[in-house]
């Protein structure tokens, strides 16, 4: 869809649902690439029974599921126009335009999701939140996305050399694009929702994602080998449109916040559980899963990346803080 369209075909959508809505005073929309059942879905309609009960069904969230508003990059700039009011996307896509995001989102800075958690849940996490206020946006919590490995329809990924001459798909953010150059293959940025057709056609022959991307998309029908390096434990966020924001009361804005934090716990359980899921469905479908490997390469490859990316005092600062949390 070019850009145009899809802004009107959002506006459409939201107006046609308008007419259909709750008795809520305000509804607020919601945008998510991933479809009906995914953990961030669920988590988001959670934030918004949390929300509808903490104000007296006064505010309710609707989401809008398998990217019907659009893909993450467009929705992210009609969320900071106020077209969509909130919108739960990973921090990639916004690596271009917000230079802290890019810090949670380099590889292997993270050791462990429980690492990333202790991270994002405290000072650093809040800083980062932050900086998304300078930019139309407000930041309301983060939820998890596992860690994202590389999979590809031509051979299994024992080691990196394998990786050589290969095509894979990234998020919309140069620092993937690096990253994957940083590992000797080749990298295209495109949409989530361009990737299973490109695969099949042969346009990328791979891309990289999680567990649960990787079999809701269907990704592993077309990429039959999948190599657990987890290059990337790069957190999603929930974010607000600063301009719906602003148009709420304070009481009304800190219940949007806490209903935001309330759905946390709830999104990790699910994301665990739905974890399992998938690897237990790409697993029966035949995938060749490649566990055995040694990340410690991909770690020394990486150095170049870091250097071209953690260029200021400050992105220096939070890479060291984020390293000396336990
Ligand atoms: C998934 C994220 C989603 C991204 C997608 C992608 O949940 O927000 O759009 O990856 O690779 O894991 O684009």
């Amino acid at each position: 869809m070019t850009h145009l369209k899809s802004f009107t075909a959002a506006i459409a959508l939201i107006a046609a649902s308008a007419v259909s809505a709750t008795a809520c005073e305000v509804t607020l929309r919601s945008s998510d690439t991933h479809p009906d059942g995914y953990p961030t879905v669920e988590a988001v309609k959670v934030m918004g029974a949390e929300l509808a009960k903490a104000t007296g069904d006064k505010l309710c969230v609707e989401v809008f599921h398998s990217a019907q508003l659009g893909q993450e990059k467009d929705t992210i700039e009609q969320t900071q126009f106020g077209v969509i009011d909130l919108n739960r996307v990973s921090l990639g896509p916004f690596n271009n335009i917000i230079e802290e995001t890019k810090i949670p989102s380099l590889p292997y800075i993270f050791r462990s999701v429980e690492h990333m958690h202790n991270v994002m849940d405290g000072p650093i996490g809040a800083e980062i939140l932050a900086a998304f206020e300078a930019h139309d946006l407000v930041g309301l919590a983060f939820y998890d996305g596992g860690s994202r490995s590389f999979y590809n329809k031509e051979r299994p990924i024992t080691k990196m050399a394998d990786l050589e001459g290969l095509k894979f798909r990234v998020m919309q953010s140069d620092l993937f694009v690096d990253m994957v150059s940083a590992v000797g293959a080749n990298a295209t940025p495109m949409p989530y929702g361009e990737v299973y057709s490109s695969i099949q056609t042969g346009v990328i022959d791979g891309a990289e994602n999680n567990w649960p991307s990787f079999e809701s998309s269907g990704h592993y029908e077309v990429a039959g080998y999948y190599t657990l390096d987890q290059h990337l434990i790069v957190p999603e966020v929930l974010v607000m449109s600063k301009s719906s924001y602003d148009k709420l009361s304070a009481d009304d804005q800190m219940a949007v916040r806490a209903a935001a934090k309330a759905s946390v716990p709830v999104m990790r359980d699910l994301w665990a559980e739905r974890e399992k899921v998938s690897e237990a469905k790409v697993r029966a479908a035949g995938v060749e899963i490649i566990t055995d490997i040694d990340k410690t390469p991909f770690i020394e490859a990486m150095v170049p990346v870091y250097e071209k990316y953690v260029t200021t005092d400050k992105l220096k600062d939070l890479v060291t803080r984020i390293q000396a949390t336990e």
